[in-house]
Parts: C-alpha cells; structure tokens; sequence
C-alpha cells in the first residue's frame, strides 16, 4: 500500500466514501455517474487534508467537498458508518460487482448478464442464460475463487519472476532491451501485475537474430519457452496481427514452486525507435499518461506509445479518431519528450497523482 495514505488522519473517512463510490459506480445511472464524480472529487480533497475533521463546519470549508457529502462525513464521523451504504448494496449492485471482479469483464457486460438472469458464477458457465464466455473470462472465472489474479503482489515476487524471464529472453536474443516497467518501475511496494517492455536495437551487432527478426519472431520463440519453464501458465489475449510492428501479449504466470499464486502478466513490443515513448507510457501511472497526453494536445501535438507526433487531424465528429500519421517528431527518450513537451523531467516514481 501507498504509504503516504496510511498516515491519513481521515481514511476511515475515504474508506466509506470509496465503498459508496464503488457501489455507484456499477450503476447505469446518470445520477450515478455524477455521484462517482463528486465522491471522487471529495476522497482526493481527504486525502490531502492534513488534519483530522471534527466538525461540520470544517468539512464543509474543505475545497471539493459539497454540502450533502459534508453531512456523510459527519455521520461518518459520530457513528463509525453510512447507512446509505447498507441502503444502496442491493441485489443487483452485489452481482455486478462480483461479475466485474471477473478479469475481462466490465460493467456493461456485467449489467447484461444480470438482465439475462444470471446472479452466480455457476449461471454464467451452465449454458442456460445463453451467455458466451470470451477465453479470458473463462480462464477469469476459473481463477476466480483463487483471489490471485484480482489481487496485488508484493514487489518482490515481481521482481523474482521478471528476473527468471529476463534470461530466457536474452537467450533467444542477446541484443533485446528487455525492462520490467508499470507500478514497478515507479518503486511501488506492491503491483497489480507485471509489465514487460521488449524492444530490440536492430544495428546490435551482438544480435544473431539478424535484422530480419521482427518484434513478433522474438515474442513467437520467448512465449513457448516461457512456458516451458513452468513460468505462464495461460494466455489471455495473443498478438493478433504478425504484422503489426508493436505488440501486446497479456497472460497469467507464477513462480515456479510449489504454492505459489498465479500473477498477470502484460507483455509490449515496440520497434527500437519508439523506445522512449513506450518507456514513458508504459511506466504510466495512467493519470500521469493523461495529463502528458493533454499537455501534447493543447501544443497540437499527439502522444502515444510509440512517440510525440505533429500535423495529426482528427474526425470532429470523434476526436478519439485519427485521419493521418501526422509527423513524427520525438519518441527514442523519454528526456526530449519531457523537453518538447516543456515538462520538467520527473523520475518514474514521481509521476502519479
Ligand atoms: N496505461 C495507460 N492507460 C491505461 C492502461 C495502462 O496509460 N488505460 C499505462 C500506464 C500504466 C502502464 O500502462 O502505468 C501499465 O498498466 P497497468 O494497468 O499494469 O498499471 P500499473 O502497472 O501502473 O499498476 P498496477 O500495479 O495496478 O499494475
Ligand atoms: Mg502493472
Ligand atoms: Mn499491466
């Protein structure tokens, strides 16, 4: 756990807070959806309030946080709970959520099964709701009750993994640039999964690959053996195009021992000139990418994990849709993205909220 939140003198405060927010936020509503905001806003205020709250006049002068969840937090405050919580925890809400806690599986789909009728795990996978399990909800499910895939490792068993993995690799291909990044690389105590970055400097001459090895060769050789450790242990989503230059691989794998638990595992390639934007987007957090993003578009530029582009035009009707490449303007370090972007260079485990 984050340790600056364990000192906060109101986190059984946020704790509440956040139960509420995740019960609304498996609902469909709109008023749910403002809810979710407004908690959101309140719990990021909480977290930054150096002391703790006594009383309603002080929640309420605290920035970001309203008039009705000032009242919770009284309530919070005198009678250790929210009544709301046990109010809201309906049948539906406790179903959704426990589908949601299947990996690969959202709110929508959740929301769509509980409409079919479905309220257990069994319903899902006895063909009677006419329900279709993608692969990786089925391996989801199945690892379900373990509680592995849905919880955190501590960081030294990602780093025992990563450093079974990293030899194998270099094995099949000695001039790969192969780095364990995500919550790892910001020196998180725990992560959620582990995120490998692949990448090859095809003028290595160290490389007996030749130049022709592709990222997706390298992947095709470096799974199997993987396997054949004993390391993953199921895939979950393949690399669909051999074509494409970057590549996205995400499976579930352990130590090999006896008793150990079944971790996720996220593997990207990317071409040795995007290098620095994949480091940068890989070691995230994602509200950091987020705002990195913003800061490139309100300079006109584009940024994503292969690199800083220029002169890209986007549908007005979707903004989320691109009409051309644009330019390629700077993506082999993460320092001159940082530079261009005129953000002052922070280390990996500066860059989250
Ligand atoms: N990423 C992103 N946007 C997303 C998902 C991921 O920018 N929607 C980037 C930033 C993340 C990195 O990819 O830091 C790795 O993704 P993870 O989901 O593995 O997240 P973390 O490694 O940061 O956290 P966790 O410990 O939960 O895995
Ligand atoms: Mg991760
Ligand atoms: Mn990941």
């Amino acid at each position: 756990k984050d340790a600056r939140l364990d000192k906060c003198p109101n986190q059984d405060i946020i704790d509440q807070l956040q139960e509420l927010l995740d019960i609304h936020q498996s609902k469909p509503g709109q008023e749910d959806r403002w809810r979710v905001l407004s908690y959101s806003k309140s719990i990021r205020a909480l977290r930054t309030h150096p002391k703790r709250i006594k009383t309603l006049n002080e929640a309420r002068n605290i920035q970001g946080i309203g008039e009705k969840t000032a009242m919770k937090i009284m309530e919070i405050i005198e009678t250790g709970k929210l009544r709301r919580i046990q109010f809201e925890r309906t049948e539906d809400v406790e179903v959704t959520r426990m589908f949601q806690g299947i990996y690969g599986v959202g709110q929508s789909t959740a929301q769509k099964w509980y409409a079919n009728g479905c309220r257990t795990l069994e319903d899902l996978t006895s063909g009677k709701y006419g329900v279709k399990l993608t692969p990786a909800q089925e391996i989801g499910i199945r690892y379900y009750d373990a509680q592995d895939i849905n919880s955190r490792m501590p960081r030294s068993e990602a780093k025992a993994i990563f450093e079974l993995i990293k030899p194998i690799a270099l094995e099949i291909d000695p001039g790969l640039f192969v780095e364990i990044m995500g919550s790892y690389r910001r020196g998180k105590a725990d992560c959620g999964d582990i995120d490998i970055l692949i990448t090859r400097n095809p003028d290595d001459g160290r490389s007996h690959a030749g130049k022709s090895a592709t990222e997706h060769r390298i992947l095709r050789r470096l799974f199997p053996a993987l396997r054949g450790a004993g390391i993953i242990t199921e895939d979950l989503a393949l690399p669909d195009d051999p074509s494409e230059e970057e590549v996205i691989y995400r499976g579930l794998c352990h130590l090999p021992q006896e008793g150990s638990r079944q971790r996720r595992i996220d593997f990207l390639t990317v071409p040795w000139k995007s290098k620095g934007a994949a480091l940068l987007y890989y070691t995230g957090d994602d509200v950091f990418n987020r705002a990195m993003r913003l800061k490139a578009n309100v300079l006109g530029y584009s940024l994503n994990q292969r690199g800083l582009f220029s002169g890209v035009v986007r549908d007005p009707r979707d903004r989320r849709v691109k009409l051309n490449q644009g330019t390629l303007i700077a993506s082999e370090t993460e320092e001159e993205i940082f530079h261009i972007l005129g953000v002052p260079w922070q280390e990996p485990h500066e860059r989250m909220r």
